[in-house]
């Protein structure tokens, strides 16, 4: 009879259950966590942390944001599903915010970001075809080396990145691609008259926070028009104040064609995300050629209003200006052997740790998160750090302190 009961910890328990019975298509960090407070969250031991992950960027409001968690429950004891076989007495409402709120003639309610994505693509290729007038079937959308949108069979068709693709073939065809902030290359791409749509991350996130030339968004947006072609803007990560404005291309005046949104615009608590065109691309979809059992419920479409104009009232896109330069300095000033790059803007940056052991990133978020702070290494060796939109200057200076401690413990 053992004397002794197994050792485990609480947390190796979890991480025993997930990685016997979930799929292993996740490395995450060996933090098993219960609970979210603002820009706080808490293990199942009762640590405490800063997250400077924020759900890529979905926590934009920080955890459990009291406004959204009491529309959330308000609406979910009220209605949470029709279909849109049968009208629901939100939509219209949210509609109407949302496409005021960015200014656009429609909105195409889905579910997840890539859903997001799949249907600015479908858009681009109705309208080629119906307004621009492309042959039957000839259709190219170009989009850029290193891009991330999704994880669905036609975005992964244009995905550079090896693990997304490999065995996932065959490919959808129809897409061409270029290297990220590169004005040249677009102008070449764009000399194909069957070319529909440039779909593009204003910043690219899982790339590591590339943040591209001054004017090459303003650029690219021109040049587009210029070739009678959609300019397509996956704001799902960088929209919604994280990187100081509502939205990235704000930063240089450009009104994408298409809007592509998701992640924060539930404010963290359900998969939500919006397409924004005018009429003349968004009207080219009819009844029945396009939708989702979820998009548009009547729990989403509530939730998302309060969310932005959460973002408004508690002045996000502006704390993230301000802190984010601020944190970007302090960076800077660290002066650590180990960072070569700081780089990015408003609350969306990244480190590039320039070490030649692949694993001193994972080694570095391991030492952060024993010191208090989450944050996920991307390539071996870029560190993102996307802290809640709502953080104040006392704590990002804990934060940038811990981060210097775990840095300086190399
Ligand atoms: C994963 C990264 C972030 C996105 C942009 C669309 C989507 C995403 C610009 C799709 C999703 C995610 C998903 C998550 C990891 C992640 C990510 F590391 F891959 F790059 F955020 F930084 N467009 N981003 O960033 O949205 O369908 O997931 O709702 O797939 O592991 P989704």
């Amino acid at each position: 009879m053992p004397i002794v009961k197994s050792a485990t910890s609480l947390t190796e328990q979890y991480l025993q259950k997930e990685e016997q019975y979930g799929a292993h298509n996740y490395h995450p960090l060996p933090v098993v966590l219960s609970r979210g407070e603002g820009v706080h969250v808490w293990d199942v031991e009762g640590k405490k942390y800063y997250d400077f992950l924020s759900g890529y960027s979905a926590i934009n409001h920080g955890h459990c944001h009291p406004r959204i968690i009491e529309t959330f429950l308000e609406q979910a004891q009220r209605l949470t599903l029709t279909s849109r076989a049968f009208h629901n007495d939100v939509l219209g409402e949210y509609a109407e915010f949302i496409t005021k709120f960015f200014g656009y003639d429609k909105v195409l309610p889905m579910n997840t970001g890539v859903e997001a994505v799949e249907t600015g693509l479908k858009l681009a290729r109705r309208w080629g075809y119906e307004v621009k007038g492309v042959p039957a079937g000839k259709a190219k959308i170009i989009t850029c080396e290193h891009n991330f949108h999704g994880r669905t069979i036609s975005v992964i068709s244009f995905s550079t990145d090896e693990s997304s693709k490999r065995n996932f073939g065959p490919y959808t065809p129809g897409f061409i691609t270029i290297p990220y902030n590169d004005i040249a290359a677009l102008q070449a791409a764009l000399q194909d008259k069957d070319v529909v749509g440039f779909l593009v991350e204003p910043i690219q996130g899982e790339a590591g926070v590339v943040v591209p030339d001054d004017g090459y968004i303003s650029k690219a947006a021109a040049m587009c028009k210029e070739a009678n072609v959609l300019f397509i803007a996956d704001e799902i990560q960088t929209g919604l104040a994280r990187t100081g404005k509502m939205l990235a291309c704000d930063h240089e005046n450009v009104r994408p064609d298409i809007v592509l949104l998701g992640k924060a615009l539930s404010g963290g608590t359900m998969p939500v995300s919006a397409v924004l065109a005018d009429d003349e691309i968004m009207l080219t979809i009819k009844p029945g050629d396009h939708g989702s059992t979820y998009g548009g419920n009547p729990l989403a479409c509530r939730v998302s209003i309060t969310a932005l104009q959460v973002l408004v009232d508690e002045k996000m896109a502006e704390n993230a200006a301000v802190l984010g330069e601020h944190f970007r300095k302090e960076l800077v000033a660290m002066n650590n052997e180990h960072v070569s790059i700081v780089r990015g803007k408003g609350l969306f940056n990244a480190i590039v740790i320039g070490h030649p052991d692949k694993d001193t990133a994972w080694n570095i978020c391991l030492k952060m998160m024993e010191n208090g702070l989450l944050a996920k290494p991307t390539h071996d060796d870029r560190i993102r750090f996307a802290p809640p939109l709502l953080i104040t200057r006392p704590q990002i200076d804990e934060c940038i302190a811990i981060i210097k401690k775990s840095l300086e413990s190399f």
